[in-house]
């Protein structure tokens, strides 16, 4: 099967603006979150994820199993809690995040050497590419 591990540098982002407006992420935590080329640190071990966005200005973890639902904090994005859980769609990982705001989630696939990430809020969908370090 794919396999996420590693580090993968920032290459694009399109409408990332909508997606945090539509989290409600204030003014000026957007203008700075759109300008940020943030890197993914991935460790994939079985069913075990452990994800790490980092940047120069917020970082963001999170840890999960395929299949079990788990309470995601969304700690420095909007805060909102969210009962979240991934599942294989093919070779594509699938998010379903349950909370206050409607269909909340993401998207991750590996297309040659890049990853692709999805996030989905409401009527908004943002897409960001990463490229193998
Ligand atoms: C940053 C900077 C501060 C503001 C926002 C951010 C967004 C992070 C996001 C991370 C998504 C992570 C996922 C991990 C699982 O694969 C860059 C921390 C809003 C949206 C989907």
């Amino acid at each position: 099967p794919v396999d996420f591990s590693g580090t993968w540098n920032f290459v694009s982002s399109d409408n990332f603006e909508g997606y945090m407006l539509a989290l409600g992420i204030d003014f000026a935590t957007r203008k700075i979150a759109k300008l940020l080329k943030p890197k993914k640190v991935i460790e994939q071990d079985g069913d075990s994820f452990s994800i790490h966005t980092t940047s120069t200005f917020r970082n963001y973890s999170v840890q999960f199993k395929i299949g079990e639902e788990f309470e995601e904090d969304n700690k420095g994005l909007d805060n909102r809690k969210c009962k979240s859980v991934v599942t294989w769609d093919g070779d594509k990982l699938v998010c379903v995040q349950t909370g206050e705001k409607k269909n909340r989630g993401w998207s991750h696939w590996i297309e040659g050497d890049e990853l692709y990430l999805e996030l989905r809020c409401e009527d908004q969908v943002s897409q960001q590419v990463f490229k193998r370090a």
